[in-house]
């Protein structure tokens, strides 16, 4: 027998953070909207609370259990235990597909109403996506079944994850030219650089930086580069002449490069708003500079056999059609095509364009908004295998 989604709910969302900060922010922004807007009792598992303080600090990296923001938090240490019937959550959601205990596993198929379970997988533009959403996968030995939920760019995946008061936070802070000059100097950037070209800066130590700083210096455009500490350590470094720790600032021509502190989530958003051009990485970061509504360059996170350009490729042919400057430069930016001298042209032209493309933004929010809320989306979803 299968449960009906209600208030009373509760969800045990799994979290093994493989790699840098996507894994926990994404997980922490779904547990945040599923406990906030819909009122579910939320349990995250997550391994790793050292990268987990880093985008929130009210995490005590010392607790096994805790409360942060409403939602209990379990540090995840390993695969053991044994777990009592009422410690069995009616939905549970496994993370980019990691292994929950088998013990959990074990009870879960001996509840009288078994709980809805979901892979909650990666984001990908390509075609294939919709054809895997809500699969179901049957356990080999118990009696559960696990669906696939997948988010994407097209009303036939779960849409992409946005609170309900997203548009209308971001409205109210860029209709206070206060509040954005405030929250900019708190980030150390001048009175005369606010009115410069604000370009904040999140991606892989790869990234060809040296040519990007290089440009920006030499153009004519006054630019203030924000980039979290230790994002890019060595590159900044170089352009700074010193150490990249919190505070460190230089500018050589054109381009003024400050190094301020890796903030925690909701004012990392707050940074995407007030630049006129993000650079984002990864996966989370990506999606909140679509909900940004500003210019947008995209380090992919790297796969082996370059597997991610096709990644890439598939998201560029979504989202580009009108700017081919900005397909162009992604495409160089992630390695995926070769600049040929033509790497100067490219991003000042790129800088040029930024307010058509500005505009071209707000029809692709319209058009990911239309998709529906990743969260709802999954438990409407739910709802139908209840
Ligand atoms: O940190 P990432 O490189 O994470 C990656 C990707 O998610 C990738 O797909 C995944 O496979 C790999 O991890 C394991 O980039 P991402 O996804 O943008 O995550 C960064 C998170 O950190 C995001 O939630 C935004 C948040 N953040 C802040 O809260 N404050 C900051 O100052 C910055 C720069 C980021």
């Amino acid at each position: 027998m299968q449960q009906q989604i209600q208030q009373t709910t509760t969800l045990a969302l799994f979290c093994k953070v493989v790699d840098n900060y996507g894994d926990i922010g994404i997980c922490w922004r779904f547990a945040r909207q599923l406990a906030h807007e819909h009122g579910i009792a939320v349990n995250l598992w997550v391994d790793d609370l050292v990268s987990f303080k880093r985008l929130c600090p009210d995490v005590r990296t010392d607790r096994v259990a805790q409360i942060v923001d409403g939602i209990d938090v379990t540090h995840w240490r390993d695969q053991n235990g044994v777990f009592a019937p009422q410690e069995i959550a009616d939905i549970v959601i496994e993370f980019f597909g990691c292994d929950i205990p088998p013990g959990y596993i074990a009870r879960m198929a001996q509840r009288d109403t078994r709980p809805l379970w979901f892979n909650f997988e990666g984001l990908s533009a390509e075609e294939w996506v919709e054809g895997c959403h809500t699969l179901p996968s049957p356990h080999p030995s118990y009696s559960l079944t696990k669906y696939f939920f997948f988010p994407g760019f097209t009303n036939k995946t779960g849409g992409l994850m946005v609170e309900r008061d997203l548009r209308h936070q971001r409205q109210q802070f860029l209709q206070d030219p206060a509040q954005v000059a405030t929250f900019l100097s708190g980030l150390g950037v001048t009175n005369t650089e606010q009115d410069n070209l604000k370009i904040s800066l999140f991606c892989y130590p790869h990234a060809p930086l040296t040519s990007l700083f290089t440009t920006w210096k030499t153009g004519n455009t006054a630019i203030t580069c924000l980039v979290p500490e230790g994002v890019a350590r060595e590159a900044v470094e170089q352009f700074l002449g010193q150490t990249a720790t919190l505070g460190a600032h230089a500018t050589h021509g054109a381009l003024t490069l400050r190094v301020i502190p890796f903030l925690p989530q909701p004012d990392y958003d707050r940074l995407l708003w007030a630049c006129d051009l993000n650079f984002v990485r990864g996966e989370d970061s990506f999606v909140r500079a679509q909900w940004a509504n500003k210019p947008f360059i995209w380090h992919i996170y790297p796969q082996d056999e370059n597997l991610h350009h096709i990644k890439l490729k598939a998201f560029l042919l979504r989202y580009t059609a009108k700017t081919a400057h900005l397909s162009r430069l992604a495409l160089i930016w992630n390695d995926a095509e070769s600049a040929n001298n033509e790497w100067d042209e490219i991003s000042r032209t790129l800088l040029d364009e930024l307010p058509e493309i500005t505009q071209m933004c707000t029809e692709w929010e319209q058009e990911m908004l239309k998709n529906g809320n990743f969260s709802t989306n999954l438990l409407k979803f739910a709802a139908t295998l209840a």
